[in-house]
């Protein structure tokens, strides 16, 4: 059976964000949706970045995830080429640990929105599955599936309170 099409775009500047760019990969695994991921630059290959950017609606990718560290422009240019939502990630690699990134993705021009998520891992998961959440405003299945990741955290809640209430 071929693959289908890609409907996220996961992109980020180094191949050293993979660590905390694939907690995003491995939520949309959850959810059955298909991705891409990339790696280009805003700086070091912003030619690249553009023309990904330009093309991605034309080519069916519904949502771009963007993370990258320091001086973190990858979600705004991605946002400055295209109308798709562009949900930003700051990376929290870094001597700053991530508020230059996050400064970076955040202080977006009016104009031009970035949706950014929290620094590194967890901002990963959330944007997948805001990602998820976009999706699913047409998508029944994703949907549903996003329902069932609701009550799951609860159950996970619910045990943890359980377990502390015992001690
Ligand atoms: C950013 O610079 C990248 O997103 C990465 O977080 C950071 C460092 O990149 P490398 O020097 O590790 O390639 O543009």
């Amino acid at each position: 059976m071929p693959e289908a099409a890609p409907l996220v775009g996961i992109v980020m500047g180094s191949d050293s964000d993979l660590d905390v760019m694939a907690r995003a990969a491995r939520v949309l695994e959850q959810f059955d949706i298909p991705f891409e991921v990339s790696v280009m630059s805003a700086h070091r290959s912003p030619q690249l970045a553009a023309t990904y950017a330009t093309e991605a609606a034309e080519r069916g990718v519904k949502v771009l995830i963007c993370g990258a560290g320091r001086a973190a422009h990858l979600a705004g240019v991605m946002a400055a080429h295209t109308t798709l939502p562009v949900l930003g990630v700051p990376v929290d690699g870094g001597p700053l640990a991530g508020v230059d990134a996050l400064y970076a993705t955040v202080q977006m021009p009016p104009g031009i929105p970035v949706a950014t998520m929290a620094v590194g891992k967890g901002g990963a998961k959330n944007a997948a599955i805001f990602a998820a959440q976009i999706l699913g405003l047409k998508d029944k299945k994703i949907a549903s599936a996003l329902k069932a990741f609701k009550k799951k955290m609860v159950a996970g809640v619910l045990k943890k309170a359980k377990k502390v209430e015992k001690k």
